[in-house]
């Protein structure tokens, strides 16, 4: 069993009603001692109050109420810090529509007993995707893929948000993540990797959402792609002047 004593599992919400009962309920029987804190920004469809209610007759879960819709990112930011200075060791991403399965998160949390970081990964071996368009699949191997050949991340599955970390590497990184969208995860990652810190990929099922509608458009995926090019470009431009220092040393002045 893993041996961190405190742990969150932060769930953010907008319109999640027919799912958030759901996976709460399946995230309380697969880990009892986790605590739950649920981020919604105002849903217009009440999953705030059926947040509340569920927060009423379970102590393990607590809601954090925003007063508008700020992205994803923005949600996670705000429930990292809720869960900081709670004091909790061990501090977990999770979507609400059924797509991270709970019952995979104590394998995340072994994992967490060796690494910095833990990403729950659908493309290492064993991994998968469940019910997913060809399309969908498409997009985000490739968005992986060019992450990989832009910032030289080695890892499968960069854009995935079924994450664990320690709290130490959250307080060292947190102040520094600056997208609000899909590239959230990149981000995350990336300033974890930056710092030498370990990331370890497990495998996970992903299950493409049965109920309700996906938050995904076309101004997240541009997001994505102009961040991961231009912190690749600087990437590899520093290694290239580090590259030059090191074959002929002295000025860099004109690279
Ligand atoms: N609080 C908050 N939650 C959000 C926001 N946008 C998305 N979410 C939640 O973040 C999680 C992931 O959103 P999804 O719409 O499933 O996005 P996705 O998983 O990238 O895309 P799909 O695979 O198409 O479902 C869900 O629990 C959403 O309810 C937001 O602006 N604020
Ligand atoms: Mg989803």
């Amino acid at each position: 069993m893993p041996s961190f004593q405190r742990v969150l599992v932060i769930i953010p919400t907008f319109n999640e009603l027919e799912n958030i009962e759901i996976v709460c309920g399946r995230l309380r029987q697969a880990v009892p001692s986790a605590d739950v804190l649920i981020v919604d920004d105002n849903s217009p469809d009440g999953t705030g109050r059926l947040a509340d209610q569920l927060a009423e007759t379970d102590s393990q879960i607590h809601v954090l109420h925003r007063q508008a819709k700020k992205g994803l990112g923005a949600a996670y930011l705000a429930g990292f810090n809720w869960g900081l200075k709670r004091g909790y060791e061990a501090l977990v991403e999770m979507d609400a529509d059924g797509s991270h399965q709970p019952e995979q998160l104590p394998r995340l949390l072994e994992a967490l007993d060796g690494a910095d970081m833990v990403k729950g990964s659908r493309y290492v071996p064993g991994g998968s995707v469940v019910n997913w368009p060809k399309s969908r699949e498409l997009l985000s191997r490739g968005g992986s893929w060019w992450i990989r050949l832009m910032m030289g991340m080695p890892l499968a599955d960069v854009t995935g948000g079924f994450n664990a970390f320690r709290a130490e590497t959250l307080l060292a990184i947190v102040d520094d993540i600056t997208s609000v969208g899909y590239n959230f995860q990149v981000d995350l990652t990336w300033q974890v990797k930056s710092r030498g810190l370990t990331v370890v990929e497990v495998p996970i099922t992903f299950v493409e959402r049965e109920r309700g509608q996906s938050k995904m458009s076309t101004a997240i995926v541009i997001e994505a792609l102009l961040k991961t090019t231009a912190w690749g470009l600087r990437y590899r431009v520093t290694q290239a002047v580090v590259w030059w220092k090191k074959r002929f040393g002295g000025s860099v002045g004109t690279v």
